[in-house]
């Protein structure tokens, strides 16, 4: 039974990384004089790393006139990393990172519905706490019975750690969650913990291979893909569905007989 849904935030509440970690992680190299520019394409390959201060030391391997020293590149990457967290919280400040369509309505029908809400993310606390404000209203954590950021899941996604510790902060079984994701990452995490996954194609993984998931769609006002369900857009009826047969999907793959 659908007892919790699991929202991945990067890509999937809401556009966060091309107009802002994107942006933010610029400022912080001309902030600190590093002749480096990320722009979409090259973000959009780099994405492929989870966690931003893996991302950038990802980069600095191969980065014109970064230390050669490992240590070094390990403190520049927390510097750089430390820089753009404060640039981040500056461009979400300014409420300019909308949620993804659909959202706010399902996240409304989920708490009226008395489904818990929780939060599995590669992102730090830091950039949570700036951007939900915006997206929930001041009250965000009223919302959410959990979130399970980069502080507390040391290893990122694709590992399964984060929706693990979700799973144990919600008290819940992983058959009595869904996930929802943007990214083969993150639909592997969610896999991997045992939660059935619906993805929302996100910008950056627009054309990516989402085998796995219980369904895949544009957002969750464009259920375009969602034909075999007859939806026109993700409600909390249609949320129920995906569960139940991403389950008996999973449950039929795991059947030893
Ligand atoms: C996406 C990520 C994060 C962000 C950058 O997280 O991989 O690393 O790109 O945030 P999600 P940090 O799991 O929400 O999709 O710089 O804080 O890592
Ligand atoms: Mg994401």
């Amino acid at each position: 039974m659908l007892r919790a849904v699991i929202w991945d935030v990067d890509g999937t509440l809401a556009e966060t990384e091309c107009d802002g970690h994107r942006v933010a992680f610029n400022r912080a190299f001309a902030e600190l004089d590093l002749p480096w520019h990320w722009d979409v394409s090259t973000y959009g390959r780099l994405l492929r790393v989870a966690g931003g201060r893996e991302r950038l030391l990802a980069w600095i391997d191969t980065a014109p006139s970064a230390p050669q020293d490992q240590m070094a590149r390990e403190r520049l990457a927390s510097t750089v990393h430390q820089h753009k967290a404060r640039h981040y919280h500056d461009l979400v400040g300014q409420g300019l990172i909308a949620a993804r369509p659909g959202v706010i309505r399902v996240s409304e029908e989920l708490a009226r519905a008395g489904i818990a809400l929780a939060v599995a993310t590669t992102t730090g606390h830091g950039n949570v706490d700036a951007l939900f404000p915006h997206l929930f209203g001041a009250r965000w954590r009223d919302r959410f019975a959990a979130a399970v950021c980069a502080e507390d899941a040391a290893r990122k996604k694709p590992d399964p750690q984060v929706y693990q510790v979700a799973l144990a902060r919600l008290n819940l079984g992983e058959d009595d969650a869904l996930a929802i994701e943007d990214s083969p990452a993150g639909l592997h995490a969610a896999l991997a913990s045992g939660v059935c996954c619906l993805v929302t194609r996100g910008s950056y993984f627009a054309h990516e291979d989402f085998s796995g998931a219980s369904h895949v769609c544009a957002d969750l006002d464009h259920a375009s893909e969602a034909s075999e369900h007859g939806l026109a857009r993700i409600d909390l009826p249609a949320l129920r569905r995906i569960h139940a047969g991403g389950r008996a999907k999973l449950d039929s793959d795991s059947d030893p007989g």
